[in-house]
């Protein structure tokens, strides 16, 4: 296994649409298994494919405590959603910003699991956040995108001094 540099906004490679998985097969697993470990190593309790440059329709949540209940999501669709909720959201690609997002407060989302086995999952509170997160990455969206234009100018002139100071 390997960790993996994380894509760090305003990176234009986190605009890229994410493209479907067409076969889950050794070299996707391969990928699970190093998101996971990058993920953990952060530490998150999500990861999108996109922010590891790799442009595929994979996300990968944990929201449990004990950070050992890994949730794959392949080629994600919601197929329903309802009600609304506000949550502070950060992003391991926008380090040190948080920021209230409004999203979908139930989410039910169709997607494959690691041996490509479709499933269908209900979602709600922190669940149902990360997913949707997640799920824009994949449409290369980052979520200081919700956010004023005078904000973002504010977050993308600060990340551009980050990079540059390291
Ligand atoms: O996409 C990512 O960068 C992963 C996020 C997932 C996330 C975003 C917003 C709300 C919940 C999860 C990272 O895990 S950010 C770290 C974090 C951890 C717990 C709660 C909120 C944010
Ligand atoms: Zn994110």
């Amino acid at each position: 296994m390997a960790t993996l540099t994380i894509l760090n906004y305003p990176d234009p490679r986190l605009h890229t649409v994410a493209k479907p998985v067409k076969e889950v097969n050794a070299e996707i697993s391969r990928l699970i298994a190093d998101m996971a470990e990058t993920m953990y190593a952060a530490p998150g309790i999500g990861l999108a494919a996109t922010q590891v440059d790799q442009h595929i329709q994979l996300i990968i949540i944990d929201t449990s405590k004990e950070q050992n209940d890994l949730l794959v999501l392949i080629n994600p669709k919601i197929v329903v959603k309802s009600g609304l909720q506000d949550f502070e959201e950060g992003c391991l690609s926008v380090p040190g910003v948080y920021e209230m997002v409004s999203r979908a407060e139930k989410i039910t989302v169709e997607a494959l699991d690691k041996q490509g086995k479709k499933f269908k999952l209900n979602a709600e509170g922190l669940l149902a956040v990360c997913i949707q997160h997640e799920m824009d990455h994949l449409l290369g969206k980052v979520f200081v995108e919700y956010l004023s234009p005078l904000k973002r100018n504010r977050i993308k002139t600060k990340m551009v001094k980050l990079q540059r100071d390291r």
